[in-house]
């Protein structure tokens, strides 16, 4: 029993898990950030990808809305090139050690450390009304969806990176107690597409909760509506293209551009050299709205195949909740918990 646990404790490939929460329609800054990446590290690792519903009703969500958005939302991972064959595609709350964990690791983490967390402060200032518990502790069931698995490594955009340290804090100290349990994990970021910004103010980041729609490219939205926000996208009033401090809204559309073509910032400004702001945004536009073209017409496709979308849940949450237990069991063991 024990070798078969080591095994699944320590699998061949390394091992990635993230997620991105159903909290919103998805943006052009998670697809950059992250499954972009995602789809590029399925070859090389072992990979689970997580709707991670329960981080969601940190934020109060319309029952409906959050139902639709988490089936939509697998539908995308897999329309974007998440393949159900080689990945561990799942919805977080059909698998309970999630929460289970969390319960424990809340109790190695200290209120100090929480209460450092940016996004926590971000958050509980824009939801004055509703600064609730669980929108503290949301740090600890992110370690815990990571250290369930045993991750090496977590591919999120820089907003994250501080989450991630907080999980290598928790794991260190759980294991400086009990005893190697968990892998210490890893933060993937990339350095182009860390931070995509919002295209109504370019100094706060690109997010899909932003209720003006204008600030962010959803993935599926229409090719037009997508070429329409870049050209009115907030920019400086010079009209040069170049990549400099200050210039918040150029600097955004030259990464954008940038993650779509692989040009560097040096390449971007040779070739609109001596042209406008006009010319620059209508090429982000179509090279975005291009970029995204396949996604679009996949997910147009899958999102009608309510049995096959559900199946991929089926089986990722199996495959989860099996894995999930191993660390699980291991966890209660360590802690002192009577089994029977
Ligand atoms: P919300 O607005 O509800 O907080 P969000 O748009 O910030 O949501 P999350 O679900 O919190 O998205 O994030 C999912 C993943 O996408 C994370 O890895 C996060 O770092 C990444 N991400 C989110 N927004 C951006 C962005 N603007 N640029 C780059 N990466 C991003
Ligand atoms: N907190 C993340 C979403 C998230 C996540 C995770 C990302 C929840 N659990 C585990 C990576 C790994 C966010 O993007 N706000």
């Amino acid at each position: 029993m024990d070798e078969v646990k080591d095994l699944a404790a320590q699998p061949l490939k390394k091992r990635i898990f993230s997620g991105i929460q159903p909290s919103g329609i998805i943006t052009l800054g998670n697809y950059i950030g992250a499954i972009k990446n995602w789809v590029e590290l399925q070859r090389d690792y072992e990979c689970l990808y997580c709707v991670v519903d329960l981080h969601a009703i940190t934020v109060r969500q319309e029952p409906a809305e959050l139902r639709r958005r988490t089936f939509e939302a697998i539908a995308l991972y897999v329309a974007c090139g998440i393949d159900p064959e080689k990945s561990t595609i799942f919805v977080q709350s059909h698998v309970p050690a999630h929460a289970e964990l969390a319960w424990v690791l809340g109790c190695y983490t200290g209120f100090g450390e929480l209460s450092r967390m940016t996004q926590f402060k971000d958050k509980s200032q824009k939801h004055s009304d509703n600064i609730n518990s669980g929108l503290f502790t949301y740090p600890v069931l992110m370690a815990s969806d990571i250290l369930l698995y045993q991750a090496n490594l977590v591919p999120v955009g820089i907003d994250q990176k501080q989450h991630i340290e907080l999980t290598r804090d928790v794991a260190l100290r759980f294991n400086s107690v009990y005893g190697d349990v968990f892998t210490i994990p890893e933060p993937y970021i990339k350095e182009t597409g860390m931070k995509i910004n919002s295209l109504t103010d370019p100094t706060k980041k690109m997010s899909k909760s932003d209720p003006n729609p204008s600030s962010y490219i959803a993935v599926i939205e229409n090719r037009d509506d997508t070429i329409r926000k870049i050209k009115r996208a907030v920019t400086d009033s010079d009209s040069v293209i170049k990549h400099a401090p200050g210039k918040d809204g150029i600097n955004n559309l030259m990464s954008i551009y940038s993650c779509f073509t692989g040009k560097s910032f040096e390449e971007i400004e040779k070739e609109f050299a001596g042209k406008g702001y006009g010319d620059f945004k209508a090429a982000v536009g179509e090279t975005c709205a291009d970029g995204l073209e396949n996604v679009r017409s996949e997910y147009a496709r899958l999102i009608k195949d309510k049995a096959y979308i559900e199946s991929i849940m089926k089986s990722g949450a199996e495959k989860a909740f099996y894995m999930s237990r191993k660390t699980l069991s291991k966890v209660y063991k360590k802690v002192g918990f009577y089994h029977v």
